[in-house]
């Protein structure tokens, strides 16, 4: 049985059949080898599709099949057979938190008990496989190649990237280090660092600066990244120096040397010019047309990005006329959020339109002289449009410069912890966590997981799934073809008392009407009611039931009612109130 993961629903997908396999392969699943090795005739496990949540389960049970069938799942056939000689059981688990992909289906007994360990429900045994499946690995990082305006792997997966740059390697190049590195992929979800080399400014490459100095930065910013499992870019940052022909010599010369030295390393990007100012694209064009033959005469492969006219903003001019006789190259677009807003995105959508491919390899929430104050809200319209063409992206800058773009706070130092986030990088971090899409590394082709487990009694140990993060203050739940969420919304003390306000938002999942509808809330305490609205709430102990009012007692198919609400109480004492 094949196992496959959906990197956007968290679900994952068991199928016998190689054709299946390889189309969802094709639309963007990625392939884990096989979950077990089934029986080939025995009982049947049903499969059935949720189409609402988009989501997949299987049970050995017809009863169970037959009111799912009645909820609006679709019942699709026999996914596979379970042993009846009962060989090696198939766990089954519940993650109460997720909406799609809530189950997990495993023959590892470890795998079993560190999910529940994790707050996921036992469900106890699913079927019966013959042997254990044999999960397929994929790490490394696969070698990207520019596929229209998209970025794609080895395996033609489109990848989205987001990371951040470092300041000035002349200013601040402590923070070029392992350790800072794997600060920002662990705790601040970075895939992509950016070695921003200045050209020009005080101390730069081409300016006074140490150059056997500022490569072996390089380099070891270079060997930082792929320690710690990230893309990195090597960036001429041209700035006073607008125009990039200005040390066009030296570009080839440095390009040349990094070409040659990283050639075989997948992880490495050259960006040729940061932000061209002051001159036409005409002339970036023939700076770029001489430069990237200089790499591309020692790696034929690498992603090549090319800044445009006007600080990297004008990517509808490189549109209309863009290189040619190229391969793998991108454009680069970046803006300050809180000076650059629709105009700029305009930009993009024409370049976009026109089928260029766009990496923004610098961007920040402040103005554009990376100070001012921060506006969240362009910065979130920006990842919209982003997140909407699917675009690479890596904030400025990792120091703590007192100005507002810096990532960390003046004073901090580079044993860097969340407590040292400026504003600006809270923004990143929780931004990034959001919208953070795993990478998928190099797997091994899908024919290899067809292989029978060279030692049957071995378990495998294949991913663990994602757990979402359960959030302290909202509860969701599934009950049949009801969904409740529960939100505190807010907490207040009066009176010696705790008050708790919640939400409540029932939604029928199923494609019938559904009447006379119950849903329960259980705390961790008991409580009792102060107010309530549009329900009849009753509480015994901690557990609350709500049944309908008159005019709210019929939920139409995949319609939510909104507005039942209420608030309880606790004694002063009790301030740890969460939902069960
Ligand atoms: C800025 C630094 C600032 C420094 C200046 C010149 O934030 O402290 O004084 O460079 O060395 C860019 C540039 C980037 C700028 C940044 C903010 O690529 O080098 O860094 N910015 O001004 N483009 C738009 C903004």
């Amino acid at each position: 049985m094949y196992r496959l993961y959906n990197p956007n629903s968290g679900e994952h997908f068991y199928t016998a059949s190689g054709g299946e396999r390889d189309s969802l392969i094709h639309v963007g699943w990625q392939y884990e080898g096989t979950g077990w090795v089934a029986v080939e005739k025995g009982d049947p496990v049903y499969r059935l599709y949720n189409p609402n949540a988009g989501d997949h389960h299987y049970t050995l049970n017809s009863a169970e099949r037959d009111m799912l069938v009645d909820c609006g799942w679709k019942a699709e056939g026999v996914g596979w057979y379970s042993d009846p000689a009962k060989t090696l059981p198939v766990y089954r688990e519940y993650n109460p938190n997720a909406i799609s992909g809530a189950h997990n289906y495993t023959t590892d007994l470890n795998e079993h008990e560190h999910l529940i360990n994790l707050g996921w429900r036992n469900e106890n045994i699913g079927w019966y496989a013959l042997a254990p499946g044999k999960a397929v690995v994929c790490q490394g990082l696969s070698q990207l190649h520019v596929s229209g305006t998209d970025l794609l792997d080895e395996n033609n997966r489109k990848v989205v990237l987001q990371g951040y740059s470092t300041f000035g390697l002349n200013y601040a190049p402590q923070y070029v280090d392992e350790s800072v590195f794997r600060f920002l992929k662990n705790e601040m979800h970075s895939q992509i660092i950016r070695l921003a080399l200045y050209t020009e400014e005080y101390g730069g490459y081409c300016n006074g600066g140490n150059q056997a100095q500022l490569e072996a930065l390089i380099d070891k910013g270079v060997q930082a990244a792929k320690a710690t499992g990230q893309y990195v870019i090597i960036d001429w940052h041209i700035l006073s120096d607008g125009n990039p022909n200005t040390h066009l010599e030296e570009a080839k010369a440095f390009f040349a040397k990094m070409s040659a030295r990283y050639k075989n390393e997948k992880h490495v990007i050259y960006e040729i010019c940061n932000e061209p100012n002051g001159v036409s694209w005409d002339q970036i064009r023939s700076y770029a047309q001489q430069v990237i033959p200089v790499i591309r005469a020692n790696d034929p492969k690498g992603i090549i990005l090319v800044g445009t006219p006007t600080w990297s903003q004008d990517v509808d001019i490189a549109a209309s006329n863009p290189l040619t006789g190229v391969t793998n190259v991108m454009y680069t677009l970046h803006f300050y959020a809180a000076t650059h807003k629709e105009g700029i995105r305009d930009k993009l959508k024409t370049a976009h339109a026109k089928g260029l491919p766009v990496f923004v390899s610098e961007f920040g929430i402040s103005s554009a002289d990376g100070n001012g104050s921060l506006d969240e809200a362009s910065g979130n319209a920006w990842m919209s449009l982003l997140n909407e063409y699917g675009i690479s992206r890596v904030g400025w800058a990792v120091n703590n410069k007192a100005e507002a773009s810096s990532l960390f706070l003046p004073g901090t130092s580079t044993a860097l912890s969340l407590n040292d986030l400026s504003p600006s990088g809270r923004w990143f971090e929780e931004t990034y966590q959001k919208n953070y899409k795993p990478l998928p590394g190099i797997c091994p082709a899908p024919d290899q997981g067809q292989d029978a487990p060279s030692n049957p009694s071995t378990p495998t140990t294949p991913n663990t799934p994602p757990t979402q993060p359960s959030d302290p203050s909202q509860s969701t739940a599934t009950s049949g073809s009801l969904r409740q969420t529960v939100t505190l919304k807010n907490h207040w003390t009066s009176n010696d008392q705790n008050f708790w306000q919640y939400e409540i938002q029932l939604t029928n999942m199923s494609s019938t009407s559904l009447s006379d509808w119950m849903a329960a809330v259980t705390w961790n305490q008991p409580v009792t009611i102060d107010q309530s609205w549009n329900g009849q709430y009753s509480i015994n102990g901690s557990t609350l039931t709500i049944r309908p009012v008159p005019y709210n007692g019929t939920i139409a198919p995949g319609q939510s009612l909104t507005d039942l609400g209420i608030i309880v109480k606790t004694p002063a004492s009790s301030k740890n109130l969460s939902i069960q």
